[in-house]
């Protein structure tokens, strides 16, 4: 069983895991928008990297990172291993940033064994998988594979700026983006290595998971327009209270999800005005992210929750308003890539645990695009979202070198279908 636990491999890349978690916009927890200062600060960073490992890297139009290290033959085409370095607020460290210096870890190890493929690799850091801060995702992923759509520029954030302008303002140029898109016989296929994110590989005591299909995903925007009102003065059978309204959503968005096989429901940011403690707030505005392991699940999700809450609205005399915001398709795993991960799993000596994710990923940008495929890595509780996001460094090695055997054994006529 090869190990790099007795390598640098795994500990620089623990370093490194640590030293970008230091790199936020708010100090005193990781918090990394796209196109933010600490998102400048992580580009500079990985890109130094990159450089190091002899990756010539550059740093493209929607601000990805990509290195390249050649096969045999210069120009080859390239199995992509990539992630994002974006973060949610008050996040973990490992969510992402793991599989780009996974990746640029096994780059590495690659060049001290001397190996040559019959394949190049590009490893790429995204930029914009969570969005948290634009109405839209996986940007940088969704340029790679070809098919960003250059409407989210006109996207805005919380302070009224457009992706477009954040761009300018990072020193991008959105009109270069259209030729960020690789051709397809550029692209061999996409593998990235995620942590779990859930309790899963914990539960079977397993380190290493192959997913089979990544979650089929809708958010939207909803705002609930009530009545604003003294809150002493209006008697309870006269209100048009908006926040209580959202409330009752909100619980009706539980339910159905409790009720749904395989659906999740959230509601994870609400907003009321004038948010005065006297005043009956007048309006609501709240997030709802909505997902089903196929998609046929979460359409049928995505419609009773609406039917509800408009009839909430209806009963309770206030307007609600909806804004269909990222939505994600259920995207299975390449069959190969799946077979491909599993084998190099065991030839470590670990047993493969087949799993589902109920998280969205860069991957699912390639689905459809060429073979795609992810590797998990056993996280703690199964915790993510959340500063209390960890692994073992004993797990990391198994990982890494869980990809290393995988990158080593992969036949690229086995992605050719
Ligand atoms: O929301 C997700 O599932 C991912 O973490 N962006
Ligand atoms: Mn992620
Ligand atoms: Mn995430």
């Amino acid at each position: 069983m090869t190990t790099l636990s007795n390598l640098p491999a795994t500990a620089r890349m623990m370093a490194r895991l640590e030293e970008l978690a230091l790199i936020t916009d708010e100090p005193g927890k990781l918090t990394r928008l796209y196109l933010s200062p600490a998102h400048k600060q992580a580009v500079e960073k990985v890109t130094t990297w990159f450089a190091e490992a002899g990756l010539s890297p550059t740093v493209d139009a929607v601000g990805n990172i990509a290195g390249r290290l050649e096969g045999r033959q210069p120009g080859l085409p390239a199995l992509i291993i990539a992630s994002h370095i974006d973060t949610v607020r008050d996040a973990g460290k490992f969510d992402g940033n793991l599989g780009v210096l996974a990746g640029l870890a096994v780059i590495e190890e690659l060049r001290r064994l001397g190996d040559k493929l019959p394949f190049a690799i590009e490893v790429i850091a995204f930029g914009d998988e969570e969005g948290v801060r634009f109405p839209v995702t996986l940007s940088g992923s969704r340029a790679i594979a070809g098919t960003f759509d250059m409407g989210a520029l006109g996207g805005h954030d919380e302070a009224g700026i457009s992706m477009g302008e954040a761009m300018i303002a990072f020193g991008l140029d959105p009109t270069a983006i259209p030729a960020i898109a690789r051709r397809r016989d550029q692209m061999l296929g996409y593998v990235e290595l995620h942590i779990e994110q859930g309790p899963v590989l914990e539960g079977a005591n397993q380190p290493l998971g192959v997913v089979t299909s990544i979650a089929s995903i809708k958010r939207i925007a909803a705002s609930v327009t009530g009545e604003a009102g003294h809150a002493g003065t209006v008697p309870m059978p006269f209100r048009k209270d908006a926040l209580a309204a959202a409330a009752e959503m909100i619980l009706a968005v539980e339910r159905i999800a409790r009720e749904t096989p395989g659906m999740v429901g959230t509601v994870g940011r609400i907003e009321a005005q004038p948010g005065a403690v006297n005043v009956i707030p007048g309006e609501v505005r709240f997030s709802l992210d909505l997902r089903g392991p196929d998609d046929a699940t979460r359409e049928t999700g995505v419609e009773r929750v609406l039917a509800e809450i408009t009839g909430i609205a209806t009963r309770r005399g206030v307007t609600l308003s909806l804004a269909s915001g990222y939505e994600e398709k259920a995207s299975p795993c390449h069959p190969a890539i799946q077979a491909g991960l599993a084998a190099a799993v065991r030839s470590i000596g670990y047993e493969p645990i087949a799993l589902p994710s109920g998280a969205g990923h860069d991957a699912a940008a390639f689905h459809g695009i060429c073979p795609m495929g992810m590797l998990f890595l056993r996280c703690k509780g199964g915790i993510s979202h959340n500063p209390a996001e960890s692994i073992t460094v004993e797990d990391a090695d198994i990982a890494l070198a869980a990809l290393l055997a995988f990158v080593r054994g992969l036949d690229p006529a086995s992605l050719a279908t």
